[in-house]
């Protein structure tokens, strides 16, 4: 098995986004990155099977159906480099078609090891797959793979599961010119966007019934515990899910149920909390169909094809570079 580590994010980075996203004068934050240590990414894949969670369903619906699609649009040989991969269990269907093919090199781009092992795992059985992950940040890992691509080689990037609901609408743009930057004019980017639903059904899909998605938002501050030795006791604080009607996003939040002090000694900081305050931990925007173009459009792409599911408003839209 051949798993590079580029540079996994340090403690002492972890320590620099608590320290600045903590102290901040208004609204506290912590960014949503740090949800997948090894317990995280565990609780994620457990979400993903939750009945209110349609959204990875609906994922892996539209890749087996489209999988055959894909894999005539895209030449081979090819390299398929995947940001963010999790288990790995949704990319099966594609990977299988495209190396039915042709030689395929799969670069699975992922933060938690424990999630890239998994990975390796799954896919271990599909012949003529070459495996070279990569565990470190998307952009780094993305350079990395393009770097391994021969001539007569395309490029495929899966950013798939609605990652990109996690950027605001104008940083997610700004990450697909990054990821544009890393491709050659007729490379692909296969893009998965979370549409726009009714409330309610949002709000159970982030605040699920059996509480799991409320001990993935409480494993943060477990996280700092024991990451960075702080004292945050989980059982002053409530999970949170809203909905912003302006931004069209869930929103999720960590809310201090009463007046308290934190401190976070790997950090170098003592945290004061009023009783309702919150600390917000993860965006996750909604999207409509023509916006999805227009991202394509503001970072040098243009959209080939799109794949809706019928079930759980969900797109997979295949990007091509200018
Ligand atoms: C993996 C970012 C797509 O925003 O829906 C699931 C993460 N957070 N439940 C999402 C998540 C709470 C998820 N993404």
């Amino acid at each position: 098995m051949l798993i590079q580590s580029v540079a996994v994010p340090s403690l002492s980075e972890l320590a620099q986004d608590v320290r600045a996203g903590l102290s901040k004068k208004g609204q506290k934050e912590l960014p949503c990155r740090y949800f997948y240590d090894d317990i995280g990414s565990a609780l994620f894949e457990v979400i993903t099977q939750l009945p209110e969670y349609g959204l990875s369903r609906a994922g892996q619906r539209l890749l087996r159906k489209s999988a055959p699609a894909i894999a005539s649009r895209v030449p081979s040989p090819v390299i398929v480099a995947e940001l963010g991969c999790g288990s790995g269990r949704n990319t099966r269907w594609l990977l299988e078609a495209l190396s039915r093919r042709g030689p395929v090199t799969y670069c699975p781009i992922e933060i938690s090891g424990a999630a890239l092992a998994t990975c390796k795992r799954q896919l271990d059985d599909i012949d003529s797959l070459s495996f070279v992950g990569f565990q470190c940040e998307y952009l780094e890992g993305l350079a990395e793979a393009s770097s391994l691509r021969r001539t007569a080689e395309h490029l495929l990037v899966l950013f798939l599961g609605s990652t990109i609901g996690n950027f605001s609408r104008l940083q997610g743009v700004q990450f697909l010119q990054q990821v544009r930057q890393n491709l050659m004019p007729g490379d692909f980017l296969l893009l998965g966007t979370d549409l726009e639903k009714p409330v309610p059904q949002l709000l159970l899909a982030y605040d699920d019934s059996l509480g799991i998605t409320a001990a993935f938002n409480l494993n943060l501050l477990a996280r700092l515990n024991r990451e960075l030795e702080a004292d945050f006791r989980l059982d002053q604080f409530r999970h949170v899910a809203r909905y912003n009607h302006q931004e069209r996003r869930i929103e999720m939040h960590l809310l201090s149920t009463s007046k308290q002090t934190v401190t976070i000694p790997g950090a170098g900081l003592t945290v004061r909390l009023e009783r309702g305050e919150t600390i917000w931990t993860e965006s996750s925007h909604k999207y409509n169909v023509p916006e999805v173009t227009q991202m394509a459009q503001q970072s040098g792409f243009r959209c080939d094809t799109q794949w809706l599911d019928e079930e759980w408003p969900f797109a997979h839209t295949l990007f091509v570079a200018e």
